[in-house]
């Protein structure tokens, strides 16, 4: 991505997925913003963007943070929000296992309390390894935590997966990971 585009997708994560008063950007229930808003409260922050500049950091985003409504006069986040919004994601069984990147310093914590979504809605998981590395890298050397999803199923755990591929649940207890 760009760092055009990179700037841009920064403003809109944090207005979308944290703080949209920061922006004085509204979000409906489903997190929907008016594009309006959005091209407005990045040309207050000398992000001059039109739409067509916006659709490109929608499609080209490197982590498809987010979705533009076919009429393109909404925007929101895909996840990742830290704020109350629903629908943005569906309820699918997942595979048999997913991983979680993370980083050493978490880790006593992690062996004690288990996955917890911190400030986030979800704990988020990843499909493949590669993915997990690149998220615990953010932070890090990373760490990689396999979990047995088939058991959490089984004991009424609830997946959701993004429409960017990113897979969350509520926590992850103890006895269904194993580090790698
Ligand atoms: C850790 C990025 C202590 C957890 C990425 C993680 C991802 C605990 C951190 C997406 C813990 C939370 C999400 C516990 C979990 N004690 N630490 N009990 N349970 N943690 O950023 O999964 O660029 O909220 O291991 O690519 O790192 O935002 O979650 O290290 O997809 O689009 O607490 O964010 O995408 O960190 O990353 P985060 P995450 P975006």
């Amino acid at each position: 991505m760009s760092d055009i585009l990179r700037k841009r997708s920064k403003a809109l994560s944090y207005w979308l997925r944290h703080a949209p008063e920061k922006g004085g950007i509204v979000l409906d229930a489903e997190g929907w913003a008016e594009v309006s808003s959005a091209l407005r409260a990045l040309a207050e922050n000398r992000l001059e963007t039109d739409v067509a500049l916006l659709a490109r950091v929608v499609e080209e985003n490197d982590k498809k943070r987010f979705e533009l409504s076919p009429d393109r006069l909404r925007i929101r986040a895909w996840q990742g929000h830290s704020i109350a919004v629903e629908g943005a994601w569906e309820r699918t069984d997942p595979p048999e296992a997913l991983y979680h990147g993370t980083v050493e310093k978490f880790m006593e914590s992690i062996e004690a309390e288990g996955l917890t979504k911190r400030n986030r809605h979800h704990v988020h998981l990843s499909l493949d390894l590669e993915t997990a590395s690149k998220v615990g890298q953010r932070r890090g050397k990373p760490v990689i935590l396999q979990v047995d999803t088939t058991a959490m199923v089984a004991d009424g755990f609830k997946f959701y997966l993004s429409a960017n591929g990113v897979w969350l649940v509520d926590a992850v207890p103890t006895r269904f990971f194993k580090r790698l």
